[in-house]
């Protein structure tokens, strides 16, 4: 048979085939046997050094012919199948049904304490500054008046990067940074940020955020330190919260103060109530009514002369935990919840 013969008995050949099959799979199959690189169509060309030169190019013409031909009748055949295959779907599609909504995420429970907190202080007229969580020895310690081997170095147990720089141990370095940016008073900043220390346990954790504020103008006093600081936690914890002032030691402020807050949980009682009328100790408070919760004092002279202020310049500082308020305000009793990525936790602060 010469070959043009047998390039049309293909053709035929694929116009007998094509009925039998039924689905996309069988097509591609199909196609592989026709068309494919070993295919038949392919094995019929590669016979074309039989021929005369004088029939080569009536039969390249022929063959391109019936390629062209089977690559549509293929092209065809698929639609058919996929148009059904989307049929199919649509007919399992119900446009009545509710679409389902991306999950939202929530801002972490940190992240709404420490915005309320500058909330309430920006409002008081306090500037947000931010500085790094590696600091120089100088601005975390000496600068606050803790000369090299002081035994208040010990409070912050401390992770050296290298020799005179460390991770933050709080955010009072921020005071250092604000007076030396600002050069003069007055000052009036607060600082939210990261601080680490080597403390691991249910109220402790290496890794947690402070917030410091700090005030330097003329005739600054604790009268408005107290007042501020009053003023601020019942704005962030209620009007009925009782507030108290104890002396404290802190090498950058002078005096020095631990500020409580009355227990939220057993409303300063020592007691909470149980059942019907039951009662038994606050474990939140330890049963004092009082909740630690955070240092303060008037700025060192020593601090003012170390960033170049007049030492008889007049300011007061504070500095608070931010988890350990959002324990408070959510009633947590362990802080590394808030470490833990539990989504059944964090979902809860939206
Ligand atoms: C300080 O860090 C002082 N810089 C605060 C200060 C600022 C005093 C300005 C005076 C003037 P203290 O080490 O007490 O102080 O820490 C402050 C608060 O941080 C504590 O009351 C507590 O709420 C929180 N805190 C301390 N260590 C941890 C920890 N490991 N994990 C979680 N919170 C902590």
């Amino acid at each position: 048979m010469n070959l043009i013969a047998e390039l049309e008995k293909l053709l035929s050949g694929l116009h007998a085939d094509l009925p039998g099959v039924s689905s996309l799979a069988g097509l591609d199959e199909l196609q592989t046997v026709y068309l494919g690189r070993k295919g038949a169509l392919a094995r019929l060309m590669g016979r074309l050094p039989e021929l005369s030169p004088a029939d080569r190019p009536a039969f390249g013409k022929a063959a391109n012919a019936v390629k062209e031909e089977m690559v549509s009748l293929f092209a065809q055949r698929r639609k058919v199948y996929q148009t059904q295959a989307e049929d199919a779907g649509l007919a399992r599609f119900d446009p009545s049904l509710p679409g389902r909504l991306p999950g939202q995420g929530t801002l972490h429970p940190v992240t709404l304490v420490m915005e309320e907190i500058c909330r309430i202080l920006v409002n008081l007229g306090f500037e947000t500054v931010n500085g790094p969580e590696v600091e120089t020895d100088f601005n975390n310690f000496q600068a606050l008046n803790f000369p090299p081997d002081h035994p208040a170095r010990d409070m912050q147990d401390t992770f050296f990067v290298r020799e005179g720089v460390v991770m933050r141990t709080h955010t009072s370095p921020m005071q250092v940074r604000a007076m030396l940016e600002k050069g003069k008073p007055p000052v009036a900043v607060i600082a939210p940020g990261k601080v680490y220390r080597r403390d691991s346990d249910m109220t402790h954790s290496p890794m947690f955020h402070q917030i410091e504020g700090l005030l330097v103008d003329e005739n600054v006093s604790l009268a408005h330190l107290r007042g501020t600081l009053t003023f601020f936690l019942r704005e962030l914890f209620g009007p009925q919260v009782k507030v108290r002032f104890r002396p404290s030691f802190f090498p950058f402020t002078e005096p020095s103060l631990e500020v409580d807050m009355s227990c939220i949980l057993c409303k300063g009682t020592g007691q909470r109530v149980i059942g019907r009328g039951g009662k038994e100790p606050c474990r939140v408070c330890k049963s004092s009514g009082w909740l630690e919760i955070l240092g303060a004092g008037m700025v060192d002279p020593a601090v003012f002369t170390a960033v170049g202020f007049d030492p008889e310049c007049s300011g007061f500082a504070f500095g608070l935990g931010v988890e350990r308020v959002a324990m408070l305000k959510y009633g947590i009793d362990d802080l590394r919840n808030f470490f833990e990525s539990d989504l059944r936790f964090l979902k809860q602060f939206i």
